[in-house]
């Protein structure tokens, strides 16, 4: 009976923090500060509705996690018997028998691919799903309806009680990214199954690796095998660099998929590639490899458009790169190629995007792509700011209008890189200051002027590693802006309001502690205190 005592000291507690939110700010919409102050209500992202009622349901050392026969299902369960074994100290079975306790089952019902229904009662919970990825963003639900301390790796007192009611969900946009630059910096296998671990937390579904720049590059090629072997074997400052094996990309690529997220290879093409220029002379249009590059300029370096060899290299490297990746998707980058000229540049990507298709993959392009000829079906990455010129906007506006997809990155908004304060030790800012609210306040539907709201296939953010060196520097910059983009792509807009958002968003904290993730503790959040 514990927890009849606790949820109302609980709701208590969150109203006191809500009401501290509205006088701060503009004034909340009530149903989302209803929703805020609901025991169901402090999810990230903000589910489509929860309804709080009924009574809680306790996990004990009797509790099993009941699954469908089916291998797929069953991995959910492990999945979530991994996470609360520890904390809970309890043996958790998954189990296709008995009645009650935690149950995840496939269904019918309006889920699509990725949505599901939680339904918590005395007798148990139950996640209930079109899809074994709708069961996996069920239960990173389940979790933050659980004590912060149930992501602790030692065993916690309890109790572990979710409070009853009803959690009905589905994603806002497909497409929900976040972006690791492993060129700049390199980050072994281990520091990305870590990544891949926190962006799952908040239903993240597509991981973008940047393997490719001019500092490095990061995948092993066998038709060009000093790619990696010398292209790869230094980063920004000098340090030693490192690439992935065939069988480590694939392990990221696997594991990634045990988590429901779809990995995004871009090689940047034309320009960024000093590395691929240093490792084969051929690909230079003197014939001159230039040395390897450990600075943080862009826009120096370029393929040599018109020499047939350029594209016999990139048909090898997307045939090869594509037959690891049973993603969607490849990304051909062709940002900031000031060292290639516009008609090169055309040339370059006409060609280019063929071979791409020809391998079985739809081309993402940075949104420089909208000033060549996206291909059809092709998705551009904007990465602008509120003051990229009107014109810019407007040819990637344009090409939304005639088909293109776009991925939401801007800048100034979510990328992960960017200072939060001019006192932050880590990142950039010359796409200026980006605080928490900055990242959270803006509507992918309605961001880019002209562009029809349903271009928009999502949103990602990007960590770029010029300044990015260890895990808790990814950390850092990672938390707690990622979780507003994660937001931004998962939530219906009617629960978009900054003042209560920021009241869910502090009760992640205690969670980020329980799992060892650091984080900015910007003044703009009611953190609790520790
Ligand atoms: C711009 S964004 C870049 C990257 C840098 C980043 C640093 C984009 C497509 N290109 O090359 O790493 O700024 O914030």
């Amino acid at each position: 009976m514990r927890q009849h005592h606790r949820t109302p000291r609980l709701l208590g507690t969150l109203l006191i923090v809500a009401a501290a939110g509205l006088s701060a700010g503009t004034s909340a919409a009530p149903a989302a500060a209803a929703r805020a102050a609901s025991p169901l209500g402090r999810v990230v992202p903000a589910p489509v509705s929860a309804d709080a009622g009924g009574t809680p349901y306790e996990i004990t050392r009797g509790t099993r996690i009941r699954v469908d026969d089916s291998s797929a299902v069953r991995q959910v369960g492990e999945y979530l018997a991994d996470v609360l074994r520890p904390s809970t100290g309890y043996g958790l079975p998954v189990t296709t028998n008995g009645t009650g306790g935690i149950r995840l089952r496939l269904g019918g019902g309006p889920f699509g691919d990725e949505g599901y229904r939680l339904d918590s009662g005395a007798q148990g919970v139950t996640i209930t799903a079109g899809k074994p990825a709708g069961l996996f963003h069920g239960v990173q639900t389940l979790r933050q309806l659980l004590p912060a301390a149930v992501e602790k790796r030692t065993v916690q007192p309890g109790p572990w009680v979710v409070a009853g009611g009803t959690v009905k969900d589905a994603p806002r946009y497909a497409y929900r990214g976040a972006m690791l630059d492993v060129s700049r910096h390199f980050f072994t296998v281990a520091q990305v199954k870590r990544y891949i671990d926190e962006l799952a937390l908040y239903k993240i579904n597509a991981l973008h690796l940047h393997l490719s720049d001019d500092q490095g590059w990061r995948i092993a090629i066998d038709s060009w095998p000093r790619l990696a072997a010398y292209g790869g074997s230094t980063e920004v400052g000098g340090g030693k660099g490192g690439f992935y094996t065939k069988a480590q990309y694939e392990e990221i690529v696997r594991y990634a998929a045990s988590r429901y997220l779809e990995v995004v290879p871009e090689i940047d093409m034309p320009g960024h590639t000093n590395a691929a220029l240093a490792s084969y002379a051929a690909l230079n249009c003197n014939g001159v490899a230039p040395p390897l590059y450990t600075g943080t300029n862009v826009g120096f370096s370029s393929l040599c458009v018109p020499k047939p060899v350029t594209y016999a290299f990139v048909d090898d490297v997307i045939r090869e790169l594509a037959a690891l990746t049973p993603g969607r998707y490849l990304h051909i980058g062709g940002d900031e190629a000031h060292s290639t000229s516009h008609d090169d540049y055309v040339t370059f990507m006409d060609r280019v995007q063929p071979i791409v298709a020809k391998y079985g993959k739809t081309v993402i392009g940075w949104h420089q792509l909208t000033g060549a000829h996206p291909a059809k079906g092709a998705l551009a990455q904007y990465w602008g700011l509120d003051s990229t010129s009107a014109a810019e906007k407007d040819q990637v506006a344009r090409a939304a209008r005639n088909g293109t997809g776009l991925i939401l990155s801007p800048a100034d908004r979510v990328y992960l890189d960017m200072k939060y304060t001019d006192a932050t030790p880590l990142g950039q800012k010359w796409a200026g200051l980006v605080e928490v609210r900055r990242s959270y306040d803006w509507n992918p539907g309605t961001y880019l002027p002209g562009a029809p709201a349903s271009a928009v296939a999502g949103v990602e953010a990007p960590l770029w590693s010029e300044t990015i060196v260890k895990d808790a520097d990814i950390d850092y910059m990672t938390f707690p802006r990622l979780p507003g983009a994660a937001e931004l792509g998962w939530s219906p807009t009617a629960t978009h309001d900054w003042n209560t958002y920021r009241v869910r968003l502090a009760a992640q904290g205690p969670r980020w502690e329980a799992l060892g993730i650091g984080y900015y503790r910007s003044p703009q959040v009611p953190w609790p205190a520790r």
